[in-house]
């Protein structure tokens, strides 16, 4: 599943990351290889341009993160547009208001409709629904018969019919006839599909949906025809009214463009993808984490969302602002350790964190969680004037603040050089400004850094 996608934008990817910032002139570089790459993966044409308009405008515009390094904000901007795309919800099933819920299987011949039926029947059964099957494929006996064993075998229960029932809307009544009798709350109705799409199958389909008035039309589509599944999609909105997609065979697709465009084209989301022959084969479609499948950077992505998660934006800012003028005082120290602590163990955090550009030296680096907890026992027992002013803490007052937090005249001195070395750095230091990049400025003590 989106494999190919997946390797080319990481090709794109890494070669940012050897970019020390981002410019004008190396984001078109990298927006004309994404380009090419949704181009390649099947990606219709329409939703390839509004991709590369919205990454081009938040690149340039204002929503970048000082947080991140530039291969980070890049990575970050183009996994929301690429959550922007295929849809910012995952879409569930609806159900009506009376049941029982009544969901049309649609699509061609061969795409899987028969066997999402079952495996949606499987999967609302799972999550505490009572789905009753059908099959209103009147002209291939064969067709109805398949239901009928992938029902037996799921121990799933299925409308049969009756000799005199040849229409697929008796069909249909009966089996909802039947589900309301016997407490069942929902009917899923499979269709007969053609190879192509003609009249007469859409008349026939459009008289199933007058007349049962059903919740939910699912239009069924193999995801390895790529844009044709796209195309049929489109069509069948067109003449019929479509209410969202089960996306079948994704197991056999590596592309991924029938994924990233059938929403935008149709305005119908995608509910479901199906992931193989198995019947637990059957997921329900989450846009966030088939993005960050398509990025295939687990630890990069893990990274920003913890950063998005507990950095205060506006608090970063003037963080920076501060280093920058430098007034960075003791207390923005103390503020910055704690706001590294709310991360979770700085030693998974570095592991999280790419080893590039200011943070190669991070290699390895081993976490002093004590050192940590000492440096904040010590600024703490610090008057507020001193925070702001460490010129003013002479050795009497060092002596009383080792004593307040339980360390050493040695501990406190350590601290006020290395924070007065940090300090000199930090002038010498504009631009960027990252977490990381500070910390690795800094050479801060807990950084037992063994290379
Ligand atoms: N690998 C794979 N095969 C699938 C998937 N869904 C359906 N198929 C296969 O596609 C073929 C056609 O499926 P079927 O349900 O009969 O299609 P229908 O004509 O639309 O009812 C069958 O061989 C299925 O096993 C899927 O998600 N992954
Ligand atoms: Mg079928």
């Amino acid at each position: 599943m989106f494999d190919s996608l997946s390797e080319k934008l990481q090709r794109v990817f890494k070669n940012i990351r050897g970019e020390g910032t981002l410019t004008a002139e190396n984001m078109e570089a990298a927006l004309k290889e994404i380009r090419m790459a949704l181009l390649e993966a099947d990606v219709h044409f329409k939703v390839v341009k509004q991709f590369i308009e919205g990454v081009r405008q938040k690149a340039l515009g204002q929503e970048v993160l000082t947080s991140f390094s530039p291969a980070q904000q890049v990575i970050k901007i183009v996994r929301d547009e690429l959550i922007a795309v295929l849809g910012t919800h995952p879409s569930r099933l609806r159900t009506a208001n009376q049941p029982p819920t009544v969901v049309m299987i649609v699509g061609l011949q061969g795409s899987g409709k028969t066997t999402s039926t079952g495996k949606l029947a499987k999967f609302l059964s799972k999550s505490g629904h009572r789905p009753l099957v059908v099959s209103v494929d009147v002209y291939r006996p064969a067709a109805r018969q398949q239901l009928a064993v992938i029902a037996r075998d799921l121990q799933m229960p299925l409308y049969a019919g009756t000799p005199e029932e040849t229409k697929p809307l008796d069909l249909a009544r009966s089996a909802r006839r039947e589900a309301e009798q016997t407490g069942r709350d929902m009917v899923l109705i499979d269709t007969a599909g053609r190879l192509h799409i003609d009249d007469e199958l859409m008349a026939e389909l459009q008289e199933l949906k007058e007349n049962l008035n059903p919740t939910e039309i699912l239009f069924v589509a193999d995801a390895m025809t790529g844009q044709d599944a796209v195309k049929s999609a489109d069509e069948f909105h067109k003449r019929l009214g479509i209410t969202g997609v089960i996306l079948t065979k994704m197991d056999g697709d590596a592309r991924g463009g029938g994924a990233l465009s059938i929403r935008h084209v149709t305005g119908q989301p995608l509910k479901f993808i199906g992931t193989g022959e198995k019947f637990d084969a059957l997921e329900a479609f989450h846009p966030d984490r088939a993005a960050n499948r398509i990025l295939g950077m687990g630890d990069v992505i893990s990274f920003i969302e913890k950063v998005e998660q507990n950095i205060d934006q506006k608090k970063a800012e003037e963080m920076q602002r501060k280093l920058i003028d430098n007034e960075f005082t003791l207390e923005d120290f103390r503020d910055q350790l704690k706001q590294l602590r709310k991360l979770g163990p700085l030693e998974n955090l570095i592991g999280m964190m790419p080893k590039m550009g200011p943070l190669k030296e991070l290699k390895d680096a081993k976490v002093d969680e004590k050192e940590l907890t000492r440096i904040v026992a010590i600024i703490d027992s610090m008057t507020p004037r001193e925070r702001d002013n460490h010129m003013l803490i002479n050795g009497a007052r060092r002596r009383r603040i080792a004593k307040g937090s339980g360390t050493t005249v040695q501990d406190v001195n350590n601290l006020l050089k290395q924070y007065a070395q940090a300090r000199k750095m930090m002038k010498s230091f504009t631009g960027g400004g990252f977490l990381g990049k500070r910390m690795a400025k800094m050479k801060l003590p807990f950084f037992d850094n063994q290379n």
